[in-house]
């Protein structure tokens, strides 16, 4: 199976975030992605191919160009403004509710009006090489969904800084560009088939479900942590299911804490019975191992085994998947948690 991997990711380092009132150290940092490549490298049945240049016209098919062009120059505007400063995050943010019964203004001029405008929380940092970083785990989605177009079975993109939480607008959440929601535009808007999003991160991926709420060519499916108790907190609810001519094509499905390995397949396998009556010709994952029973920042149960099973229940709907890398803390477990989830998933062998 093939694996997209570039060091690029590299470049976006955050160092701290503010998380639950405290200064923590990332949990999203470089280390995790380093995790992954050390693991599936040392297994003989993934093959490592570097991605290749996309550009930013597929980003700008789902993103806002402003906010493309504000993550392409922000943190170095912020430098002459208020640096130097390594990690960048806004401490004002836009909330309409401030010029409530006045007429709406459009971006503020200052460089930390603006990051307010476009970031929605506080652990998401910009560092020096984030916008690069950025663009190569997009880059690394797009070049794993090709090889598929192209006739593999699947393929697995290693994508650094993850994207699930990035709206059409906003970034957030640890993610800026919407590594999953580009490549499953790109293959709906260049193929004219059907896809599904099929989103097994512990977090529901508020971006993505924002970016395809209204369409029918593309389906969101989630499994997550109840938002009545879990990040993102105002979305990701079962009655969030699509609106015009997407309504019925959102799938939330949310999890009580310490949901175990048993609990959470019984919960795929009826999510993927939604999947075939959809009748998509690809599967993207967003495949988070946050659901992991020590995680750090979660309070999900399952196991390395437990992923396994994940991976053959996707498997057995017999449909070209690309699975794309979102979240996973426990750093010293995710590289065999992914593996263990993509031999589920038996890329090489014949379809089941
Ligand atoms: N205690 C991904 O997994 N912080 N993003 C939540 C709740 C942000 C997770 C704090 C979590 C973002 C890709
Ligand atoms: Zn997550």
């Amino acid at each position: 199976m093939k694996v997209f991997y570039t060091p690029a990711h590299l470049r976006h380092d955050p160092k701290v975030g503010i998380e639950l009132s405290q200064v923590m150290p990332a949990f999203e940092h470089i280390g995790r992605a380093e995790a992954i490549r050390a693991v599936l490298e040392g297994d003989a049945r993934f093959e490592f191919k570097p991605p290749a240049e996309w550009g930013t016209q597929p980003i700008e098919a789902v993103h806002d160009a402003a906010l493309v062009r504000f993550l392409s120059t922000a943190w170095a505007e912020y430098q002459h403004v208020c640096g130097p400063t390594a990690d960048v995050m806004p401490d004002v943010f836009y909330r309409p509710a401030l010029r409530r019964g006045m007429p709406e203004r459009s971006e503020p001029e200052s460089i930390n009006g603006r990051l307010g405008w476009y970031c929605f929380e506080t652990t998401t940092p910009l560092t020096k090489g984030t916008y690069e970083a950025a663009l190569s785990a997009v880059d690394t989605a797009l070049s794993a969904t090709r090889a598929v177009l192209d006739g593999d079975r699947a393929a697995y993109g290693l994508c650094r800084p993850p994207g699930h939480h990035a709206t059409t607008g906003l970034y957030g959440g640890y993610c800026f560009f919407n590594n999953a929601a580009i490549a499953a535009n790109h293959v709906a808007s260049t193929t004219g088939s059907k896809v599904t999003v099929l989103d097994v991160d512990y977090h529901h991926g508020n971006g993505t479900q924002e970016i395809f709420y209204g369409r029918d060519d593309v389906q969101y499916v989630s499994l997550h942590g109840d938002p009545a108790r879990a990040y993102p907190y105002i979305i990701g609810y079962a009655d969030e299911t699509g609106t015009g001519r997407g309504a019925g094509c959102n799938i939330n499905i949310p999890l009580a804490a310490r949901t175990d390995d048993d609990h959470y397949v019984d919960a795929l396998e009826r999510a993927c019975e939604s999947i075939l009556a959809f009748g998509p010709a690809m599967i993207i994952v967003s495949l988070g191992l946050d659901t992991f029973v020590t995680d750090p920042i979660s309070d999900l149960s399952l196991t390395a085994d437990g992923f396994q099973r994940c991976g053959a229940v996707v498997a057995a709907m017999g449909l070209p998947t690309v699975a794309l890398q979102e979240g996973g803390y426990d750093v010293g477990a995710l590289g065999d948690n992914v593996r263990r989830w993509l031999i589920g998933l038996g890329a090489w062998n014949p379809w089941p």
